[in-house]
């Protein structure tokens, strides 16, 4: 009973906004290719990956039209024939993240960077993503959503939630470390202080407004600086440290600036991890301080399979909650809006059954 139309949100050429269009065709059992499957979705998050897509302000273009998304969860409802050794069957529930498929052959996936395939498809970018009702994805990529954790619940894991986890697993931080998160009242940076309180970090977060300033110290920030209203944040940051600085900053701002004070407010040895990807922009920073404080500069882009699992895990096991809100299909438009002015705190999803 797999319909032959659905519901799917469609940006026809970049910038010129999404459309819903209600008689989208499905693929149907017989068009999918081995090592494909089809997930009949609950819901989807919306993350600024679409946004920069719609708008066509990144190096990388997105193919069109192009159907976004890449924080799905749903039903494994078709397998393409002739599939060998599939992780998963048909009737399991499973998410959809960014990397929808990679070789897992070649040197960047046999070292586990499979994000760096160079046959990477990517959901809702390269491929149709999950702002769609029934999406094609990839047996060997889905990730497992297990029982008793709400699909709605689990979505923005998929990517922000992998790929805050991963940037935290990778800073080299220890227990009572300081770690400072531009961002942290968006989709990534909430759960980046969430995941860096559970690796028992201290965090410092940086963002804008009332609504995201209570919603990072409610989630264990120790101290919230605005950057629309602070006239020295490097200097509120080293006063909070004790005069040090910090020993990591995750970056998850979407535009630039979030990433120009880093180098300032690091102490020696620190790591600074670039998650946020501004299109345009280049990471000015001082090459004296950089060398003269042994600092660390490193690239985090979303997490392989297994990052995946260990980011829902944690989640599925309630030590690290989306604070999100619901909405039709229908509102993307909106939902771009509300990104695009910095409104949203936490994440916006998208329920299927509206
Ligand atoms: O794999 C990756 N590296 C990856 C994965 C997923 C997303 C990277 N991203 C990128 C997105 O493409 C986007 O550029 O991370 C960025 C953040 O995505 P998001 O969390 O989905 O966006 P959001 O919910 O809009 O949150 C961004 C926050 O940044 C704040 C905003 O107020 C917002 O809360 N912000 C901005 I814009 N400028 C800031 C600044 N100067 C800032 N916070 C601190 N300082
Ligand atoms: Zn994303």
């Amino acid at each position: 009973n797999i319909p032959k139309t659905q519901r799917a949100a469609i940006v026809e050429k970049e910038g010129s906004g999404v459309t819903v269009k209600n008689n989208h065709p499905v693929k149907s059992q017989d068009q999918l290719a081995p090592g494909e499957c089809l997930v009949k979705l609950e819901c989807s998050g919306a993350c600024h990956t679409d946004l920069h897509a719609a708008t066509g302000d990144w190096p990388l273009k997105a193919s069109l039209p192009l159907i976004g998304g890449h924080e799905g969860v749903g039903v494994v409802v078709a397998i393409g024939k002739d599939t060998v050794r599939s992780p998963v069957k048909l009737g399991d529930r499973v998410g959809i993240k960014w990397l929808a498929d990679s070789c897992l052959n070649c040197e960047h996936c046999r070292k586990g960077r499979e994000q760096n395939c160079p046959e990477a498809k990517l959901s809702g970018f390269t491929v149709d993503g999950t702002f769609q009702e029934y999406v094609v994805s990839y047996v060997n990529h889905v990730t497992p959503i297990p029982d008793g954790f709400p699909s709605d619940a689990a979505a923005s894991i998929l990517c922000a939630g992998v790929t805050v986890y991963r940037a935290i697993k990778y800073s080299e931080t220890q227990i009572g470390d300081w770690m400072v998160i531009p961002g942290a009242g968006g989709g990534l940076g909430h759960l980046a202080v969430q995941y860096a309180r559970v690796r028992g970090l201290r965090v410092i977060a940086i963002d804008a407004g009332e609504a995201k300033r209570d919603l990072c110290l409610q989630l264990g920030a120790e101290k919230f600086v605005d950057f629309k209203e602070s006239k020295d944040i490097v200097g509120e940051i080293k006063k909070a440290t004790g005069g040090e600085g910090a020993h990591a900053a995750v970056v998850t701002s979407a535009a630039s600036g979030g990433y120009t004070q880093a180098i300032d407010y690091l102490r020696p040895g620190g790591v600074l991890m670039a998650v946020g990807l501004p299109g345009e922009a280049t990471l000015n920073a001082s090459i004296f301080f950089t060398v003269f404080k042994s600092i660390k500069i490193l690239g985090s882009y979303v997490g392989n399979r297994q990052d995946s699992m260990e980011a829902i895990d944690i989640a599925a096991r309630g030590n690290v909650t989306v604070h999100f809100e619901t909405k039709p299909l229908s509102a993307l438009k909106d939902v771009y809006d509300g990104m695009a002015a910095g409104n949203i705190a936490g994440r916006i999803v998208l329920d299927y059954s509206k």
